[in-house]
């Protein structure tokens, strides 16, 4: 450690921790304890910036940048951040490491003007990932990137100065518990004895000095980003808090920190809520399929699939915080740059749609979302209904004018009851996502949770997902977790817990806008304990019957399968209100895990 100057408030801060008494490894918390997904009991007064700012610019740069997801000979697969934890590094080899790192190609003006014209609204870097690794210059421990590596300059300095000459909030993440490299710091279990650290050594004399680095010497820091907590109870968590709140009073902690203590939620790594939320939080993703850069991971979501994410959580009310992995050189990967290019065109034109924009005022549609702002809705569509009649439902108000966000075009539309139906002009089929903005006077109508979902013969399927259905008895909606390789997490919520024939059920309320013949698909994930049961699907009186296809075991820490399974063909005799029930017939294990029923109109 270097001989550190204390400071009154270093002091101060640790005399706040000293107080501590109980031995840190009877403090650890458990891994459900840590990802804290409660929300946060308090919101801060000053996160309406946050909330308006809609999307964020996750960076995740470290020295396991520089190993880029290969060790010893052997390419690993997952989140590239943890390839020390992975590969089982010791802390030697893996300090060896940083004297080839060397980011030479490193440009924070580059990386700011891509933020700019990405559309980015605020920017989060890793200063000190689980590795241990700082990288900034710090005087708490040489284990960074000017004493520890031939590069020699502090590249954080860099960036919060140019990222704040773009006018752009910056923010560190740092993990405050896990930490690889040091004795005393969480969860290496390969090097050091978990069962003999003292993590309040360790929150003493490294994260909270290096917390106080970041906070004191790069500027009004936007967000702290904390990261998997631990090794806290509630009560030191607050006043690690409110220590640190001292040094940066207007800057966000994120929901990371623990114990609900943080300004706003995060969801779970690619985690998107299935319901609007309210408050302020945020769905961070991944790029490709790691945080930390990975040579041999191309799989990088395109400009719709990041817009139509950004749409779905504004839709939603909340905020997408979308990751980049610049490779151990200080460049960003080709594709991340290319697509956030593409995505910040698409806001230049519709980001009065995002920005500064609250939850819509009705669910998921088969042609998109919708966000709001007074006296305006804004309808994301990228699903084109085939007689290019976009149904507005339940809008009921005084409709001044529609027109097309791009360009201000005027478009035709009529009142049909309560709904709305907008002559849709001719626009590029493969358009990524086109707002057509519908503008009213008088009070905006209410959310209505409950607002069934819309069938159409116009789409050629119809998703009425999990988080749309009534459960009863044990049915119950969750959202599973689960990864393909290693720390790469997937989520997907449904109906879970269905087995008994008398009481369970998932009752979804659709309306049909158009009778017909349609064919019902039910997707899900059937463990092989519960293949082989029956099931049901009712309609009014009729009955559809089905027996599980096995697909897997649920295991969270491999991928989970789901077969889309045709049940039915059936027939809506008139247009209007219907429930599809499905439930258990026999068997007594669970059914399946459902995803969503699929309803799609016979060709013909
Ligand atoms: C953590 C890190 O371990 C990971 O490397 C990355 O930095 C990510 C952004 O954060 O991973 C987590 C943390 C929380 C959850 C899942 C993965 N969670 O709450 O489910």
């Amino acid at each position: 450690m270097k001989n550190l100057k204390f400071s009154r408030s270093d002091l101060w801060i640790w005399m706040i921790l000293t107080c501590i008494s109980l031995p840190a490894q009877l403090r650890g918390q458990t891994m459900d304890e840590m990802w804290d997904n409660r929300s946060t009991e308090q919101e801060s007064n000053n996160v309406q910036w946050f909330k308006d700012a809609k999307f964020g610019l996750f960076i995740h740069w470290g020295l396991y940048s520089h190993l880029a997801g290969e060790w010893n000979g052997k390419r690993y697969y997952g989140s590239g951040e943890w390839i020390m934890n992975q590969a089982k590094i010791p802390v030697k080899l893996y300090e060896e490491a940083a004297r080839s790192f060397n980011p030479v190609n490193f440009n924070a003006e580059e990386w700011a003007q891509l933020a700019k014209d990405a559309g980015i609204k605020y920017v989060v870097i890793t200063a000190k990932h689980h590795e241990g690794f700082a990288m900034y210059d710090s005087k708490v421990s040489t284990f960074d990137i000017v004493d520890a590596t031939p590069y020699k300059k502090d590249p954080m300095k860099a960036l919060a100065t140019a990222v704040g000459k773009q006018g752009i909030p910056f923010g560190f993440y740092y993990s405050q518990f896990q930490d690889w490299h040091d004795p005393n710091g969480g969860k290496n279990t390969w090097d050091f004895d978990e069962t003999k650290k003292d993590y309040q050594k360790y929150y003493q004399e490294k994260a909270i000095p290096q917390l106080k680095e970041l906070m004191t010497n790069y500027g009004p820091l936007g967000i702290v980003w904390f990261d998997t907590p631990g090794g806290l109870t509630k009560e030191e968590t607050q006043r690690f808090v409110d220590g640190l709140r001292k040094l940066q009073p207007k800057s966000l902690f994120s929901s990371r920190v623990g114990h609900g203590l943080g300004d706003y939620k995060d969801y779970g790594d690619s985690e998107m809520p299935a319901q609007p939320i309210a408050g302020a939080w945020e769905s961070i993703y991944t790029h490709n399929d790691s945080w930390g850069y990975i040579k041999h991971d191309l799989n990088f979501k395109t400009p719709d699939v990041i817009i139509h994410l950004l749409a779905e959580a504004a839709s939603k009310g909340g905020n997408l915080m979308l990751n980049v992995g610049p490779d151990g050189t200080g460049r960003i990967p080709e594709y991340s740059v290319q697509f956030l290019r593409e995505t910040g065109k698409w806001l230049k034109q519709n980001g009065e749609s995002i920005y500064g924009s609250t939850q819509g005022l009705i669910p998921q549609q088969p042609w998109g979302v919708s966000t709001s702002k007074p006296g305006k809705q804004f309808l994301h569509v990228w699903n084109r209904p085939l007689n290019g009649k976009l149904l507005v439902p339940e809008m009921d108000v005084h409709v001044t004018k529609v027109y097309a966000l791009a360009g201000g075009e005027a478009v035709k539309w009529e009142k049909s009851g309560k709904d709305i139906v907008i002559e849709l002009p001719i626009f590029a089929p493969n358009a990524i996502n086109t707002v057509f903005v519908v503008e009213y006077t008088g009070a905006s109508p209410r959310y209505d949770e409950q607002a069934p979902v819309t069938i159409s013969s116009q789409f050629a399927a119809n998703n009425i997902y999990a988080a749309s259905a009534q459960t009863e008895g044990n049915a119950r909606i969750e959202s599973l977790t689960y990864s393909h390789y290693y720390g790469d997490w997937k989520h997907t919520t449904c109906v879970v817990g269905m087995k008994d024939s008398k009481t369970d059920q998932a009752i979804f309320h659709v309306r049909v806008t158009e009778p017909g013949d349609y064919q019902v698909v039910l997707e899900y994930a059937c463990e092989p304990g519960s293949a082989n049961q029956e099931g049901v699907l009712q309609v009014e009186d009729k009955a559809f019957f089905f027996r599980t296809l096995r697909t897997s075991n649920f295991d969270k820490k491999y991928p989970l399968p789901f077969i889309k399974h045709t049940v039915a063909t059936l027939t809506f005799d008139h247009a209007g209100s219907y429930q599809l029930k499905i439930k258990p017939l026999t068997g007594k294990e669970e059914l399946f895990k459902l995803k969503a029923v699929l309803v799609k109109p016979v060709a013909r």
